[in-house]
């Protein structure tokens, strides 16, 4: 076995080598190694590591905000950990195509200092393997937040020609309404994203984000057990089946009008020919050396202020720094990884400014704001993101040429 490992080692090496050549813009190879040193040593079963997995979710709201699961993460012990986070494929959805699977991620890791408020950014997922990210090194003893992160250059609104509906029930010859094959697909491809822990069932701590989602209101104990009367479930969780039966309920509650229906459905980011375009389901994996690492998802919400904090400290510390022409008291930051730049604009004056930005001289990017020129407001003694920046097309040269000047 340990011969077959290392033969497949070489190639994986030899192959990362190739890709590091062919593609020098994108892979650091140093970051490369460290990677590769992680397969290794996963590959060849030394690493005797201990792992959680844990799954969730970006919804896009009607305003462009991005919300998602945030977790709190307990380890019982000092320890070397590696944290990724990736887009995850949902293979039971049998899909052609899961255009998701190109939305950037990343994983903002903060520490509880005394109070539950109290937070401190510790890391974010700098190293990146194709579409995972991931961060490498010790965390002490105690509580942490992992806050979820994309950057909405590729999480976007998209205006597209209405090309017709779903049907999602029918009748059939009794004149029993049904879930057609469609629809049935896309309840089971939730039912996946809803499934946290992965166990195939659904709690009612895991069913309540979707309620909260869906419809603003919590299921209770109470309503739980009522469900249990009238659904399959398992071990006090709701089955496949169960979930799928529970939606069929609620078509017949309206005598087969699927208005209800379609206001869950696009309330998970569906459209109305039931593509998923407005959310991206993930999946975090820890993998600690000295203790078991714990994780648990504790809310699902805007990133709001902390993750913005954490986005704007993470370029401060890691960026380079330049001061704004003609004005002593503005600073862009600037971040750069292989697959995203994230500049920061800093206002250490008395006065709210208004930056000007402007990215024509840029080429092959996108960026989260969607607009080639636009402008910035910064309050006094603050700092805020001026934009995220991706390459257009991931297969061709990026250039990024960004031009910040003071309007007033
Ligand atoms: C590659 O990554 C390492 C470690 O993260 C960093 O120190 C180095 O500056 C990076 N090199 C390039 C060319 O981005
Ligand atoms: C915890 O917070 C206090 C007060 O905000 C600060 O002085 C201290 O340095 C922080 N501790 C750590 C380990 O960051
Ligand atoms: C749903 O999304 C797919 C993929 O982006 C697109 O081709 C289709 O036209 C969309 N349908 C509607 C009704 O918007
Ligand atoms: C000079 C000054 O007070 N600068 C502030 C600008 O805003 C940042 C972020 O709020 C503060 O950390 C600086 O102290």
């Amino acid at each position: 076995r340990g011969i077959f490992c290392l033969c497949i080692l070489m190639l994986y090496l030899m192959m990362c080598f190739m890709q590091g050549l062919l593609n020098n813009q994108l892979i650091n190879i140093s970051e490369k190694a460290l990677w590769i040193q992680h397969e290794m040593e996963y590959l060849l079963g030394l690493q005797e590591w201990q792992h959680a997995q844990c799954r969730g979710c970006f919804y896009l709201e009607e305003d462009g905000e991005i919300i998602s699961h945030k977790y709190r993460l307990h380890l019982a012990q000092r320890s070397a950990v590696c944290v990724t986070i990736r887009p995850c494929s949902i293979p039971q959805a049998q899909r052609k195509s899961c255009h998701w699977l190109s939305v950037d991620t990343a994983l903002f890791i903060l520490k509880e200092n005394e109070t539950q408020e109290n937070l401190q950014l510790v890391s974010f997922t700098e190293l990146q393997n194709k579409e995972m990210f991931g961060w490498r090194g010790e965390l002490g003893a105690g509580v942490y937040w992992l806050l979820p992160f994309t950057t909405g250059c590729r999480l976007r609104k998209v205006k597209t020609q209405i090309s017709g509906e779903a049907q999602l029930v029918w009748r059939d010859e009794d004149g029993e309404l049904a879930l057609t094959k469609e629809f049935r697909a896309a309840l089971l491809e939730i039912f996946e994203t809803l499934d946290l822990d992965g166990n195939g069932l659904l709690s009612l701590e895991e069913y309540n984000f979707f309620e909260l989602r869906t419809s603003g209101e919590k299921c209770d104990q109470e309503a739980w057990a009522v469900c249990k009367e009238n659904f399959e479930m398992k071990k006090n969780e709701l089955t496949r089946q169960g979930f799928l039966d529970l939606n069929l309920m609620e078509a017949n509650d309206r005598d087969g009008d699927p208005w209800d229906l379609w206001v869950t459905l696009l309330s998970l980011g569906y459209n109305k020919t039931l593509e998923m375009t407005e959310a991206c389901p993930f999946v975090i994996d820890i993998s600690a050396e000295r203790c078991k690492p714990r994780i648990k998802a504790i809310s699902l919400e805007a990133g709001g202020s902390q993750l913005s904090r954490a986005v704007c400290s993470s370029v401060l510390s890691k960026g380079e720094a330049k001061v704004l022409d003609g004005s002593e008291n503005i600073f862009i930051y600037t971040y750069r990884s292989g697959s995203r730049i994230t500049s920061v604009i800093e206002n250490k004056s008395e006065n709210k400014v208004i930056i000007h930005v402007n990215n024509e001289q840029s080429k092959n990017c996108m960026n989260n704001r969607g607009l080639t020129v636009f402008a910035v407001e910064v309050a006094p003694k603050s700092m805020m993101v001026s934009q995220h920046v991706m390459a257009l097309n991931e297969q061709e040269e990026w250039i990024y040429s960004c031009v910040h000047s003071l309007v007033c």
